[in-house]
């Protein structure tokens, strides 16, 4: 069985578990939390970050490298459109999701979850502040042309999906959700992945391991 290394809570994690689930792939989950010292898992992912994916004798690293994988290796159920224009918005798409989507959203998560719980620091309210008021504007106004006003981007529900909206369910447990009037299609977009019934079983199963139920 393959075994996924990750907390559940992660915005990449979350990526993984949802293209397990609706692949119907049987997965154990060992919650390996991020930022640790942990040396054995530096020799699974030497960065120390989360997830990694152990498929038999392969062992990867790094959310969008291990969703293509499954792609590739379990094509039942597809997550990424098979047209080559589709194909390329869908992995600018997931690589924005994870790269300033994540910085912006998940850092405030980072700020208000990770380092009073975790890492018992205080959280930044100025640099929150900032994200909410100054940075993540521009990237709503992109996000908002980008996303259909009805259904998924590429029709049937995918990984960019996914990818765009998964750092903004860490903001929405820090007490940040996308301002409906001003956003009202992005905003409608993440209620619709979310309400996806595997996402949604997912999101309960992880609300459930992080005690936010
Ligand atoms: N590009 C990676 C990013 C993974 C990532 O940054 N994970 C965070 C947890 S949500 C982590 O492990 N951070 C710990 C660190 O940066 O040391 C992916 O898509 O998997």
């Amino acid at each position: 069985m393959m075994v996924l290394h990750g907390a559940s809570g992660s915005p990449f994690v979350r990526k993984v578990q949802v293209a397990l689930a609706i692949k119907a792939l049987p997965f154990e989950q060992v919650q390996q939390m991020p930022f640790t010292r942990d040396e054995e898992y530096r020799k699974i992912n030497p960065l120390g970050k989360i997830p990694a994916l152990q498929d038999g004798e392969l062992t990867i690293c790094d959310s969008t490298v291990i969703c293509e994988y499954l792609e590739d290796a379990y094509p039942q159920v597809p997550l990424y459109p098979a047209e080559s224009a589709d194909k390329a918005k869908a992995r600018w798409l997931e690589e924005l999701g994870g790269s300033r989507v994540a910085e912006l959203a998940a850092g405030i998560f980072f700020q208000r979850f990770m380092r009073p719980m975790v890492l018992q620091q205080e959280p930044d309210e100025e640099l929150v502040a900032k994200i909410i008021d100054k940075q993540l504007p521009t990237i709503l106004d992109y996000l908002e042309a980008q996303v259909p006003a009805q259904g998924f981007i590429f029709g049937e529900f995918m990984m960019a999906d996914m990818s765009l909206i998964s750092p903004f369910v860490n903001a929405a447990y820090a007490g940040y959700e996308v301002d409906a009037q001003r956003w009202p299609v992005f905003a409608s977009f993440i209620a619709r992945v979310k309400a996806h019934p595997v996402v949604s079983e997912v999101l309960t199963a992880e609300a459930a391991a992080m005690g936010m139920s």
